[in-house]
């Protein structure tokens, strides 16, 4: 149960405590659960619970790989200490596959795989009903981000999403849709905050297709508590499993202290994909341009990135490298990587 002192703030699912340190806030995870912006309220026997460790567990999957976020620790079942942020009032929706209020506003029908995975902003305001946002909205209507911070935004939120697809997949769930928060701390990072759960994310069986998230409480679909549970179970053992040595490139990596007798010098080139934003190289370019160098185009700006490695034959290094790329070095979404190994 919360403490007596009165939280700071109390939305709809979480109450927000003050501690002894100014920079660190506890989030109570409430069983209270509400759709449609408040209009539909309910509990979800339990829910409270699940909802701050499969958040506490996705924090720490997404840390490990790369993405700062608010999350501390876990204090109890149901609370984590997290560092103070400023919310941007913006809820970050990612898509993959059509659902809710993109088949309501596009007459699609829901299931369809898109394209390629949609990012889209709302305004996080729940009396104007979360209202869709344009850039330009953002920027200069309400004046509460900027072109750089938006591009920030969506590189982090389409990394995050293929750390979840590719997470779920492994645990027989599609990652339909989610909805992200950030905020800045007090020294101007912009950490990922608030939750990461079956209230802000649609799950799917892989197989079945069943509903495992807050739809089966907007919908009246019934089972709310096991379908939750059901999340819980999966991520459990999705973080047990990836927790064990895997019988890919990854072993070998783990016999290179045994087995490995070469050297290998590895050089990466990291660079933008051809038609990410690359405001940097565009600058560049521009400058190039007004000192005369008329010619100059396509120009891109990345990174090199050079170090060794022991492995028993190039083509292990190789797919270490490779490895290293896809979780660290590279941004696969956004950027190419190309591996020189000598
Ligand atoms: P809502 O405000 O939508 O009703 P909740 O009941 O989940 O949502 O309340 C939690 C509130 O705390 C949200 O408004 C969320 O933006 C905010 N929040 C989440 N993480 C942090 C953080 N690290 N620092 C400050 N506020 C946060
Ligand atoms: N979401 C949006 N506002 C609050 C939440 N939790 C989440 C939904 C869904 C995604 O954002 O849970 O996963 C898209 O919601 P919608 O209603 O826009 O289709
Ligand atoms: N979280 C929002 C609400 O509580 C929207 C939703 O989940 O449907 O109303």
């Amino acid at each position: 149960m919360p403490t007596a002192t009165k939280p700071i703030y109390s939305g709809k699912a979480k109450d927000i405590f003050e501690t002894d340190d100014s920079d660190v806030l506890r989030a109570y995870f409430r069983d209270s659960a509400t759709a449609f912006n408040a209009q539909k309220k309910g509990e979800i026997h339990g829910k409270g619970k699940v909802n701050a460790t499969i958040s506490a567990l996705l924090f720490t999957l997404v840390e490990k790989n790369g993405i700062k976020t608010h999350f501390i620790k876990q204090i109890s079942d149901n609370e984590l200490l997290v560092k103070r942020v400023q919310i941007i009032p913006l809820e970050v929706i990612v898509r993959n596959i059509a659902a809710g209020s993109l088949c309501k506003r596009l007459g699609i029908k829901e299931g369809k795989v898109l394209k390629t995975p949609i990012v889209e902003f709302s305004y996080k305001n729940d009396e104007l009903g979360d209202p869709l946002l344009t850039r330009a909205y953002i920027k200069n209507a309400l004046e509460i981000a900027d072109d750089k911070t938006l591009d920030y935004i969506t590189e982090v939120t389409l990394k995050a999403n293929e750390i979840f697809k590719d997470f779920f997949l492994k645990n027989e769930i599609k990652v339909v849709d989610f909805k992200l928060e950030y905020g800045t701390d007090k020294d101007g990072n912009l950490l990922l905050a608030d939750e990461l759960s079956p209230d802000n994310f649609r799950f799917w069986d892989a197989k079945t297709n069943e509903k495992l998230d807050k739809d089966r409480f907007r919908q009246d679909l019934g089972n709310v508590e096991g379908a939750y549970q059901e999340i819980l179970k999966r991520v459990k053992s999705g973080i047990q499993d990836s927790a064990k040595p895997q019988h890919t490139s990854t072993q070998a990596h783990q016999h290179t202290s045994t087995s490995a007798h070469k050297h290998f010098n590895i050089k990466v080139q990291v660079l933008p994909k051809k038609d990410i934003l690359d405001p940097q190289g565009q600058a560049v370019e521009k400058a190039l341009i007004s000192l005369g160098y008329k010619d100059v185009r396509d120009l891109k700006i990345g990174k090199e990135i050079v170090f060794k490695v022991s492995a028993d034959s190039e083509l292990k290094a190789k797919s270490q490298v490779k490895e290293m790329c896809e979780k660290l070095l590279a941004n696969p979404v956004i950027e190419d990587y190309l591996i020189e190994i000598k």
